[in-house]
């Protein structure tokens, strides 16, 4: 009696606990998972932030309009209650230029111990040399892809973070300057390394919190042309893969699956691989690429032709709604 008691009992169990266990596994593969509520991100805000940081001109630095702007991108990030720190550095530039740089950095709940980074590079290259015309070589870029946009959508994401910080995680936003002043297409006989992203190697070596840590980070780069195209990139793989796919993932359940595209892209040189090396940190790169085009970029990549024309909302929506969607359910 007793023995077929236990028999049924644990026939019971065995039978509740296999039909909750499929019950799981078939949800998880075919409903998105439950989402915390994120804030609306708005891609008319983020716009104007984007327009605002081109109408300075180019951001090149030891000029005024790098001056202005990171005067106004310091004021932004104070306007919308972030605790700020302002690292200044003269940097050396490839031709030995000096380059009187300046990293602006924006922290939410900065007490508390788990944080993720987001970051954007705010300078823009002092030359077009991708562009058709070669006389526009020496030419600074208005960079309002290659620079505004991140910066932009980082913007919009921290005026929202002060009306509703996510639970249990401090948020950093980090412009970095002088990434794009690496050496030129038309220098030839100096083609030393580590020329680019000037501002992020010292930041990673002169962290502005002594020891600084974050769970991860996310940079934004190139993440407002119409019809981009945000392939998995190779550094980020390699380094923050679970990140990459929690990334992606999101945007495919929030309906961006076209922009955030299932297949690996090239490795690029930049500000994550030096937040990577330096800190240890894992890092996503969300950038642009085309893998039609020669330089694996937009036709307008380091040309005169990086202007507010190129971009769209819908692509500044489908970036700033995902990163938000992933830090408010972290
Ligand atoms: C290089 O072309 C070495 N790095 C691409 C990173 C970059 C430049 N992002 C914007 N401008
Ligand atoms: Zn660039």
């Amino acid at each position: 009696m007793n023995r077929v008691y236990y028999f049924i009992l644990s026939a019971i169990l065995l039978l509740s606990c296999c039909s909750q266990k499929s019950e799981k596994s078939s949800s998880a593969e075919t409903k998105p998972k439950a989402r915390q509520a994120a804030p609306d991100f708005k891609a008319d805000s983020a716009y104007a932030y984007i327009g605002k940081q081109a109408a300075f001109g180019p951001r090149v630095p030891n000029t005024k309009a790098h001056k202005d702007c990171g005067d106004y991108l310091t004021a932004e990030l104070k306007r919308f209650g972030a605790e700020i720190f302002i690292q200044e550095a003269t940097l050396t530039a490839y031709n030995g230029t000096s380059l009187q740089a300046r990293n602006i950095i924006g922290a939410y709940h900065p007490e508390r111990e788990k944080r993720i980074m987001l970051f954007a590079h705010w300078d823009s290259r002092p030359y077009a040399d991708h562009d058709p015309d070669e006389t526009n070589h020496r030419t600074p870029i208005l960079g309002v892809d290659d620079g505004a946009s991140g910066v932009g959508v980082l913007l919009e994401i921290a005026r929202l973070l002060q009306q509703k910080s996510p639970d249990g995680v401090g948020i950093d936003i980090l412009f970095f300057d002088a990434e794009d002043y690496g050496t030129p297409e038309f220098v030839t006989d100096n083609q030393k390394e580590n020329t680019w992203c000037l501002g992020s190697q010292f930041w990673a070596k002169n962290p502005h919190v002594p020891n600084y840590k974050a769970e991860y980070g996310i940079l934004l780069d190139m993440v407002g042309a119409k019809n981009a195209t945000f392939y998995k990139e190779m550094i980020s793989m390699r380094y923050a893969a679970r990140y990459v796919d929690l990334l992606w993932n999101t945007a495919r359940d929030l309906g961006y699956g076209k922009f955030f595209i299932h297949a690996p892209g090239t490795a690029v040189t930049d500000d994550h691989l030096y937040v990577i090396q330096g800190r240890n940190i894992p890092c996503v790169d969300i950038i642009n690429y085309d893998p039609e085009s020669d330089t694996g970029f937009g036709h307008y990549w380091h040309t005169l032709n990086d202007t507010m024309e190129n971009i769209d909302r819908e692509t500044l929506k489908a970036v700033g709604q995902t990163v938000l969607q992933v830090i408010y359910d972290n």
